[in-house]
């Protein structure tokens, strides 16, 4: 069943309240989720079918006396089948799931562009660097009340992610990217994005961390490639000087 619906996830489905994902990796979720809610129907649909049936087939009749009719127990063959194939239909979303997270989680050996984002209380940070880590250009937030900080993304290239807090656990969650990660003192979590179209996107942080949480808002800008390195060059010229 989770075969038919990982296969129909190819189609044009509805997005099941999910986001069409501007990324590689956030379409892998995407479809994933839209799998999961066709086997969700299917089954909701069965069981719905069942109920029915057995509501108008065995209602009470004219013919019926009164006390209980018939009653029925301990049918192995339909006791064992309807053990073993919800199991099997878990371990087929297991599976299914075990697949996409390890393709959203998949990094490249050499990506094109590398942005260390650092969450602070109560903010974020945008730090691009070379593969040497020399930093090439900073997106700081602006000052309280005047904005908040974006993070430039080029199309179709793959960037690095290294996401880290300065302080205590933040959330980096941009939903229309289907995807969030916690930013966590001492830890480096590394991830890849390769973003497929352009756009302006929100993100926030998803980990409750104190008076300020409900600001530490961001955007994510999705650019032409060459638009991109264009701007990143005309900030590596205010880093140098
Ligand atoms: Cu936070």
């Amino acid at each position: 069943m989770a075969v038919v619906a990982i296969a129909l996830a190819g189609c044009r489905l509805p997005s099941f309240g999910s986001f069409d994902a501007p990324t590689t990796q956030g379409q892998k979720t995407y479809h994933l989720w839209q799998g999961f809610m066709v086997a969700t129907l299917v089954v909701g649909v069965f069981v719905w079918l069942l109920i029915f049936w057995a509501v108008f087939a065995y209602r009470k009749k004219k013919k019926d006396g009164e006390g209980l009719p018939k009653q029925t127990r301990y049918n192995m063959p339909w006791e064992v089948a309807y053990t073993i194939v919800p199991l099997l239909i878990v371990a087929g979303l297991f599976y299914f799931t075990v697949v996409a997270e390890n393709q959203v989680t998949q990094v490249v050996a050499n990506p094109q562009t590398r942005v260390t984002v650092t969450g602070f209380r109560w903010g974020w940070r945008f730090d691009y660097t070379d593969a040497s880590g020399k930093v090439l250009a900073s997106v700081v937030p602006p000052t309280v009340g005047q904005g908040y900080p974006q993070m430039i993304l080029p199309d179709h290239e793959v960037t690095r992610v290294t996401l880290v807090s300065r302080d205590v656990v933040h959330g980096f969650y941009i939903p229309a990217f289907d995807y969030s990660e916690y930013a966590q003192p001492g830890l480096l979590n590394k991830f890849d994005f390769t973003p497929t179209r352009d756009g302006v996107f929100d993100g926030k942080c998803a980990q409750y961390c104190g008076l300020r949480h409900a600001q530490m808002l961001f955007t994510v800008r999705i650019m032409s490639s060459s638009n991109f390195h264009t701007w990143l060059s005309s900030q590596e010229a205010k880093v140098s000087t």
